[in-house]
């Protein structure tokens, strides 16, 4: 039988996934792990990683990437691809005009290319997916951090490999400050916490089940934060600011405090909105990050508060995290009123269409009816150029969603459908949701690299399987 996909679709027609035959069956003899209980772990909060020397070209980091054995699950080790041992990867903490340079060293037995993900960053830096390191092989990656403050991340994306990569942990936070972020009065240090979200499905073994098909599982089997399985987190009653990235392969998350209370958005892919956002919900598709603050000031000491998936409901939405209110604390932080404006774009001088289709049954993905050809650019934008792309989501009879990322260059989501798209979309952003069907169109601008870089869909078994374009920047 060819791998076929059409789980995925699941994603947003959950009750029809039950109906289908194969995969599911092969889901039931694989005999995955009875669901932890939920909130029996405290999250982990990724350590940051601190460089191994400073010389004239930057901060030197030293990662290895390495197979290592991980407590995931309670009382079980996990074998994981890792950065410095650690899932996820070691937080790196970066400073807008400071250079960094990341030594990866590759001691796993497959070829790996490190993307840092929302980087403004030389194609030769940029893990483009054909060039990797061979297993043995070290490469220094050089990150200028010349670009505004965001919340970034960094993980593989050695094409046809990345997806099993990341599902087995090579996936890491990469926080980039400015001077104008710093100095906002916003909650920071042990108040400004990561939280990596994805799925995982576990053997009874405790090792991750990887199905090129539906890696996640068609029902969820495990939500990791921070790779602890439905973690608890204890908080202090003030205000909080989350990095939310959701680094699943496929899923896609609706985060909800259950019992209502809303949060504040501040920021997305791309840094801070223009001006704080309230949300009740905060939707991610893969690879999308929300800056959100939380404050548990509004609870009584003792309360739990349970972060919910609003993606999976059945009577209730599946718990993915929670919030334990223990002690008190002062709190002198503040959301301002608003940010800055976003960068004015310029009218586009070229308009571009980009149709997401797949061939269901043989698992195979198209940008404009071709598969991604490391030996073919197709386009080539000029540098000083605004251009304005359409995308359309041409899957709307599999159901499938995608989720559209954009090397190098972070844009601006001008419609959906039509019709202006949420405030939550209002900064600038580098992945965007697109639903099956709907066209979205985006404005995005060519500031001053020249050379390769990919566009694809975020939906890592979508782009390793053809989902993904080639451009070539050019002055
Ligand atoms: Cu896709």
């Amino acid at each position: 039988m060819k791998r076929r996909n059409f789980l995925k679709a699941g994603v947003t027609a959950g009750a029809a996934v039950a109906l289908l035959p194969g995969p599911l069956a092969r889901a039931a003899t694989a005999s995955p792990a009875a669901p932890a209980q939920s909130f029996t772990v405290p999250m982990s909060v990724p350590p940051v990683l601190r460089p191994s020397a400073s010389t004239s070209d930057g901060l030197l980091y030293t990662m290895t990437m390495a197979e290592t054995s991980v407590e995931v699950l309670p009382g079980r080790l996990t074998r994981l691809r890792t950065f410095n041992g650690q899932f996820p990867g070691p937080t790196i903490l970066a400073k807008r005009g400071q250079p960094v340079i990341i030594r990866q060293t590759n001691k796993l037995s497959v070829p790996t290319a490190v993307h840092l993900h929302g980087g403004h960053v030389a194609s030769r830096d940029d893990g483009f997916p054909t060039d990797t390191i061979p297993p043995g092989d070290t490469r220094d990656y050089y990150y200028p951090n010349a670009q505004p403050a965001a919340s970034l991340w960094y993980h593989d994306h050695a094409h046809h490999q990345e997806a099993e990569n990341v599902f087995r942990g090579l996936a890491g936070s990469y926080l980039l400050t400015d001077e104008y972020e710093d100095q906002l009065p916003l909650p920071r240090d042990e108040y400004d916490i990561p939280l990596l979200i994805r799925g995982g499905r576990f053997a009874p073994s405790g090792n991750l089940i990887y199905d090129a098909d539906d890696p996640d599982g068609p029902d969820h089997p495990a939500v990791l934060v921070n790779g602890r399985p439905r973690p608890y987190f204890q908080v202090a009653a003030r205000k909080y600011r989350f990095r939310i990235a959701n680094v699943a392969n496929h899923q896609l998350f609706g985060l909800r405090l259950r019992g209502g209370g809303g949060m504040v958005q501040i920021g997305s892919d791309g840094g801070l909105l223009p001006e704080p956002v309230d949300v009740s919900e905060v939707r991610l598709s893969p690879a999308e990050r929300a800056d959100v603050v939380i404050d548990f000031s509004r609870y009584p000491l003792g309360s739990r508060i349970v972060l919910e998936n609003t993606e999976a409901c059945e009577d209730e939405c599946p718990d993915v995290l929670r919030f334990d209110v223990v002690r008190p604390a002062q709190d002198t932080s503040r959301i301002p009123d608003r940010f800055l404006p976003l960068e004015d774009y310029g009218p586009p001088v070229v308009e571009r269409r980009f149709v997401l289709t797949s061939d269901v049954r043989n698992n195979r993905h198209f940008i404009n009816g071709k598969e991604f050809d490391a030996d073919r650019i197709d386009i080539r934008p000029k540098v000083g150029n605004t251009e304005v792309w359409t995308i359309v989501n041409g899957d709307a009879a599999h159901r499938i969603p995608h989720s559209f990322h954009t090397h190098l260059e972070r844009f601006k989501v001008l419609d959906r459908n039509g019709r202006r798209p949420p405030a939550s979309e209002s900064g600038l952003k580098d992945t965007v949701a697109i639903s099956p069907g709907e066209t979205v169109r985006i404005k995005v601008r060519f500031h001053d690299y020249t050379g390769r870089y990919v566009y694809h869909c975020h939906i890592m078994e979508h782009n390793g399987t053809g989902m993904m374009g080639q451009m070539e920047i050019e002055r």
